[in-house]
């Protein structure tokens, strides 16, 4: 028994045994995890957390892509104490409004920069990634009532994207095991191929040949359905639940030429890319597209206390609030003080550490060339990174790009070699993923690289034993 276990008077398997009685988890086989029983993480620090058993893992997710300044910042915690003690709660429904919300609202205005005629200077608030998505649809519904067009309520995302996991959310998501549950999608939406090169990029051609392609499926789908039925595209700058999927070049400047000709709205979901993961403060301005609204959640706090929202463009902003009326949406927790508090608190630190340009500069060059390294490895048929999120493809043969057959389930094989050996990375079929906090040092980064070699190396042994290679 750890301390932990020991203060609570439970040891281990007596959590587990409650936690299966009482806890329904997210994305889980209730009675599989049953059968085996949670690892319950009882602390963290910096880039580790620990489990009930001792055991120290080195946090390569971030928690969940979220934990972007590290774990177990006092400033954090005093900044939601502080508030708690001055006004824990109230609400902006009734024409009330609150410090901690404005200012963060003022402040994030301040960090998204203008590109092109679009500029940033509102915020609408939620407490997730998923309900921000929902607050999407419901803006652009509106915005485009509001100027005559009610037809056009046809919102596109894309296949293997991530929008969150509320009926809009895994709606505009395309993951076709969201889609089977549930009767979804819901209505007036559709889906696009996304611009994975590596799967589907065509013998012989070039990867900005492919973004070019990729892009195009999106006039396609605009024509097919008819333009003027087409509300918005949403996309992940990066898809990162998908697996870190990294769009060629030429995607991103294709993809901004079709929704400007056929004047739909642009939803940029940075609920994982922006707070820094991939170099700028919104990821938008790295990619250099023009959104009309900004989906984030997650790293705004750093994930210390849920918050999310949606940055509105002045496109969308000004209809809204001259032609709009009352707005009939919003959230109980819209502007939660303290978790605004929370959040100016963790922009406070990231602007002290100046941890955006560390991904950008050094910190994010020693990365890339480090996990870049890794295409050495016989089981790696690609490594890439973009800012401090990285993927690789494991496959069965490097000249041929050969993969494996999904029975083999070699991402679960290679990440149960990591979690055995201390270190937290994510299978995304056989894409090994990595989206690490930001205040990694260069020892702690070469230490992340040689654990995955380890456990790329212990499951090539493995697949060898098992004739599969
Ligand atoms: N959009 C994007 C781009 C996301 O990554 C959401 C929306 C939804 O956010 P909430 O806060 O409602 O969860 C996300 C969330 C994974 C994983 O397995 C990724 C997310 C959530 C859970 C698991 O990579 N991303």
């Amino acid at each position: 028994m750890n301390a932990f276990a020991d203060k609570q008077h439970l040891s281990t398997r007596e959590i587990q045994a409650l936690d299966s009685a009482h806890f329904l988890h997210p994305f889980t086989d209730f009675k599989d995890l049953a059968s085996r029983g949670a690892r319950i993480i009882t602390h963290a620090q910096g880039i580790y957390v620990w489990d009930s058993e001792g055991e120290k893992m080195l946090d390569a997710m971030s928690g969940l892509w979220c934990v972007n300044v590290g774990y177990a910042r006092q400033e954090l915690a005093d900044a939601a104490y502080r508030q708690m003690m001055t006004l824990p709660f109230y609400n902006s429904f009734f024409q009330t409004t609150n410090l901690p919300a404005v200012q963060l609202a003022a402040r994030l205005a301040a960090l998204a920069p203008p590109v092109g005629e679009r500029s940033f200077a509102h915020v609408f608030y939620s407490s997730s990634g998923s309900e921000s998505n929902d607050s999407n649809v419901r803006m652009v519904r509106r915005y485009w009532d509001l100027l005559g067009q009610p037809e056009r309520k046809v919102i596109i995302g894309r296949l293997n994207a991530y929008h969150g996991s509320t009926m809009a959310g895994a709606s505009l998501g395309g993951m076709s095991g969201m889609h089977a549950q549930g009767d979804l999608p819901i209505p007036n939406i559709a889906h696009i191929g996304q611009p994975y090169f590596f799967e589907n990029g065509l013998p012989g051609e070039t990867a900005d040949e492919f973004g070019l392609r990729a892009a195009g499926w999106l006039e396609e789908k605009i024509l097919a359905l008819g333009p003027d039925r087409v509300a918005a595209f949403i996309a992940e700058p990066v898809q990162g639940a998908g697996g870190v999927i990294i769009a060629p070049d030429s995607y991103w400047p294709e993809i901004q030429r079709i929704v400007d000709k056929y004047g739909i709205l642009l939803i940029s979901d940075e609920v994982i890319c922006a707070f820094g993961r991939v170099g700028h403060w919104f990821a938008y301005e790295k990619f250099g597209y023009q959104p009309d609204l900004v989906t984030f959640a997650k790293a705004v706090t750093s994930g210390y206390i849920p918050l999310g929202g949606v940055m509105v463009g002045n496109r969308v902003a000004k209809v809204l609030i001259e032609q709009g009326g009352e707005f009939t949406h919003g959230y109980t927790y819209s502007g939660h003080p303290v978790a605004c508090a929370v959040a100016l608190a963790n922009l406070d630190i990231m602007e002290r550490e100046q941890l955006v340009q560390r991904v950008k500069g050094e910190l994010g060059a020693y990365l890339a060339r480090r996990f870049g390294e890794l295409s050495d490895h016989p089981l790696v048929g690609l490594a890439e990174t973009c800012g401090f999120m990285a993927g690789l493809v494991l496959v069965k043969n490097k000249a041929t790009r050969a993969r494996f057959h999904p029975d083999a389930a070699v991402g679960m094989l290679c990440r149960g070699h990591c979690f055995n050996n201390g270190l937290i990375m994510r299978a995304v079929g056989d894409r090994m993923i990595i989206a690490p906090p930001l205040v990694m040092t260069t020892a702690e980064i070469d230490e992340m690289i040689r654990l995955i070699r380890l456990a790329l190396n212990l499951t090539q042994q493995d697949l060898k034993q098992k004739g599969q290679l």
